[in-house]
């Protein structure tokens, strides 16, 4: 008896594991979509204009998400200081100045510092647009400060911006056990046992949004042009900041993929149920609720855009890249740049299917680009971005 039992565990269990689990790739396979309409209140009234878009519908879509996806970034604290510490080389003395910059926030007599590290063009004196991008990856060893094929400093440096990084570890680790050991512990512990709660996306948001506030009272930045960059989970916490604090004039998200810009009720490629139980610690644990289940979804990723508008949103896929679905990623900006277009009068309509893209689309306030390759942020995709950049900054 022992050993069927033992034979039925060791041979099925697995199968119906990897039915559970494996992605879906084939198009025929995609469920047919209902997507909540962006223009319909949840009383039912039609929403046309900006003043119905920006106190009725967007602040409904607003808690949608933070309740039922990414969980509450909190903004309150009762100080902020900045300070200037010199403790790595700077990579390019001959074109940049270097800060690195100590934030130290605190709350209810708790305080937490992160680091942000900040270039900005040598031998002018500004002021400078700024680009901000969060880094997933742990601080580099032996004091490194850049790596130049993820975030190429002495390029942007070039065309007169100033730009900064900070590595997300320094705020919550990117790590399902000790997330927990960083700002949401110390400044906001409370957060912990809510079901909409503070996870590492929040706290990774909530550390650009201090970057923000550094920017702001510095004298050689102009906070007005700014820019925030995220990588993959990255491109995802980007898209939330920005849906959170309304400073950022531009927001890109690359590849941002499952729970970022690739529509969830596609089920192609990584999964609400595959995203959940490898990173519990990035979305509220509401969103569990809808593991295998995103039908039930009250809402999907177009609506995020949404969230962001008039101000810029650029999304970017990679052909070798189909775990984050391009062609889901794609749609989510042609749905979500109609409310740029249609309540907000932007010339932002996305004409042209996904099988029809032949290059960049670059509209006002919304551009997408889908490359070659795999899954990674490159010297290509960057350069494609600040072309948009150029035209809308
Ligand atoms: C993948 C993950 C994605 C994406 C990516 C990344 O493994 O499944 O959702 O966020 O990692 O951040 O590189």
């Amino acid at each position: 008896m022992k050993t069927i039992l033992n034979l039925f565990v060791a041979l099925f269990i697995p199968l119906i594991a990897m039915s559970q689990t494996q992605p879906n790739y084939d198009e025929s396979k995609v469920p047919a979509l209902h997507l909540p309409d962006p223009f319909v209140s949840e009383k039912g009234k039609q929403i046309r204009s900006v003043e119905d878009w920006e106190k009725v519908r967007r602040p409904e879509i607003f808690r949608l998400f933070e309740s039922e996806v990414y969980g509450q970034l909190p903004k309150d604290f009762d100080a902020i200081s900045f300070e200037v510490v010199k403790e790595n080389a700077n990579p390019f003395p001959e074109a940049a100045d270097l800060e690195e910059v100590n934030i130290t926030v605190s709350r209810n007599g708790k305080s937490h510092t992160l680091r942000i590290n900040f270039f900005l063009p040598k031998f002018q004196k500004g002021p400078f647009p700024v680009i901000l991008l969060i880094n997933y990856l742990p601080t580099y060893p032996d004091g490194k400060l850049v790596d130049e094929a993820f975030w190429p400093v002495r390029e942007l440096i070039q065309r007169g911006f100033a730009t900064a990084s900070f590595h997300a570890e320094t705020v919550a680790p990117d790590d399902a056990k000790t997330f927990q050991n960083g700002i949401i512990s110390t400044l906001y512990p409370e957060q912990i046992e809510k079901k909409d709660g503070l996870k590492a996306f929040g706290a990774w948001g909530w550390a650009a949004m201090r970057a923000m506030d550094y920017f702001e009272q510095h004298p050689r930045i102009d906070a007005k042009r700014s820019v925030l960059v995220g990588h993959s989970r990255t491109g995802k916490t980007a898209l939330w900041t920005s849906a959170n604090d309304p400073r950022w004039a531009i927001t890109y998200a690359n590849e941002s993929g499952c729970g970022g810009a690739a529509l969830s009720k596609r089920k192609y490629g990584e999964t609400v149920e595959a995203i959940n139980n490898r990173f519990p610690h990035w979305f509220a644990d509401n969103f569990r609720k809808y593991n295998g289940k995103e039908e039930t979804l009250p809402l999907d990723q177009h609506l995020l855009p949404g969230l962001i508008a008039p101000r810029a949103v650029y999304y970017s896929s990679a052909r070798g890249d189909q775990w984050a679905d391009p062609k889901g990623e794609y749609l989510g900006i042609q749905l979500g740049s109609r409310i740029a277009a249609e309540i907000y009068g932007k010339k932002a309509v996305f004409e042209k299917s996904f099988e029809e893209l032949n290059g960049p689309v670059h509209h006002e306030s919304v551009g997408y680009h889908i490359r070659e390759g795999k899954h990674d942020l490159t010297w290509e995709d960057w350069r494609i971005f600040l072309e948009f950049v150029s035209n809308n900054l």
